[in-house]
């Protein structure tokens, strides 16, 4: 198997060498990407080995960090070059990024498509089978994941805003199996719908991730409005809660809140309020980035049954630059591991395990589409020690970040002409 992968990649390489030479789909840049960002000298509290790389005001002056090391990590740059390679441009809204065992990529598109872009660029027609999606606001066709038995099943789970009763959406999980020639979508059936229901375009989540249990952890957002935001922390909506589900859609059959009154049985943690980022770690944890208030986005461990906080104990302000009737810490609910004021606007996250970059490896990587960048945060434990902003010079909304088998890492832009770009060590 590994022989096949390396003799496929092996051919993708000279099919993209061509591609590169005869049109404008797939170019290599030859970009040595470094640190762009000046770390001024004489900053409060930094060290000659620590400098803070955030330097900006905060949104919120009178916040401070819980621990030392919770926010402004030392800025960090990376030593080993690498190219970007523009894959292919013009995707419409991508929000999701996968990449195939043969080297293609899977990529979704907000407004309902569902594509494959060769490993040399050629971008497919919209597969054909996913059912209709509320491409409204921040909704959409959203995330998409592989079954752990993808090489034998050849099944997607996906997640999309589902119309619902009353011009109402919510977000729903989908499974399907994608044909030989990935063309179209057979036995589609939803798994999973979302409650309550909303008439609202804000905070759908979503990121699916299967763990090293077989099991399917799904994000979801709280839908944002001050009506619905509370339901973060209510144990009958699946608003603003982390789920964990069997490939069938079942409650997982040991989850934390199984069998109590009132409570669903999906629930894995609460407290969020827009998770568009996760991942698990090599040690089989899920991390979460979730997208915040002004000055309050966090990165968080996951641990069943726990309570992230939102709306009662959070970092930062409403956007208008109103207070929020919260704490920033408080005893029976978990502190973020990290957090950004100001907002970077995280979404897609991947842990780097491959051999491409052995100096990138048990590092996060968080894309942020405010900043325009792609953050890569070094980890010690449960601590952020260093951060680094890549690609900052192309000022494009970063919105997904995955790494194939090889090692190298793909990213899709938020833009109406998206573009999908292959990480790669420097040729
Ligand atoms: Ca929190």
């Amino acid at each position: 198997m590994k022989r096949f992968t390396a003799t496929i990649a092996a051919a993708s390489f000279l099919a993209l060498t061509i591609t590169a030479c005869n049109s404008t789909t797939s170019t290599t840049e030859n970009t040595t990407e470094n640190n762009t960002d000046t770390i001024p000298n004489g900053e409060a509290g930094t060290t000659a080995d620590c400098q803070p790389l955030e330097t900006r005001d905060r949104n919120v002056p009178n916040q401070e960090p819980t621990f030392p090391e919770q926010t402004r990590a030392c800025g960090i740059t990376s030593e080993t070059a690498f190219d970007v390679v523009v894959v292919t441009k013009g995707l419409d809204k991508p929000w999701a990024v996968e990449p195939l065992p043969n080297g293609d990529l899977l990529v979704t598109e907000k407004p309902g498509n569902m594509r494959i872009v060769s490993a040399s660029g050629q971008v497919g027609e919209p597969i054909s089978g996913v059912p209709k999606v509320v491409s409204r606001g921040q909704g959409g066709l959203l995330d998409v994941a592989l079954s752990p038995n993808f090489a034998s099943d050849n099944t997607i789970y996906w997640s999309f805003s589902e119309p619902r009763d009353g011009n109402k959406n919510a977000t729903s999980v989908a499974k399907g199996v994608l044909s030989q020639d990935r063309r179209s979508l057979s036995n589609v059936k939803v798994i999973f719908q979302a409650k309550p229901a909303y008439d609202g375009g804000l905070h759908f989540g979503s990121r699916l991730a299967f763990g090293p249990d077989g099991m399917l952890y799904v994000t979801l957002g709280e839908r944002s409005d001050k009506e619905m935001r509370p339901q973060a922390q209510h144990m009958d909506s699946h608003m603003g809660k982390v789920l964990r589900i069997t490939p069938e859609g079942q409650p997982a059959p040991d989850n934390p809140f199984l069998n109590q009154q009132g409570v669903l049985p999906e629930i894995w943690t609460i407290g969020h309020r827009n998770v568009q980022a996760s991942a698990f770690d090599s040690e089989g944890n899920l991390w979460v980035v979730d997208h915040g208030p002004q000055g309050g986005d966090e990165v968080n461990k996951l641990q069943a049954g726990k309570n992230y906080g939102w709306p009662v104990v959070t970092y930062g302000e409403e956007y208008s630059g109103q207070s929020i009737p919260s704490v920033t810490t408080k005893e029976g609910f978990e502190d973020p591991i990290y957090y950004w004021d100001p907002v970077i606007a995280p979404s897609g996250a991947q842990f780097y395990t491959g051999n491409a970059f052995p100096e990138w490896q048990g590092n996060l990587f968080v894309g942020s589409l405010k900043d325009q960048r792609l953050v890569r945060l070094k980890l010690e434990g449960n601590r952020v020690t260093g951060e680094e902003h890549l690609l900052t010079d192309r000022k494009q909304r970063v919105r997904d970040v995955r790494q194939d088998a090889e090692g190298n890492l793909f990213i899709v832009t938020d833009q109406q002409n998206g573009e999908l770009w292959k990480i790669t060590p420097k040729k």
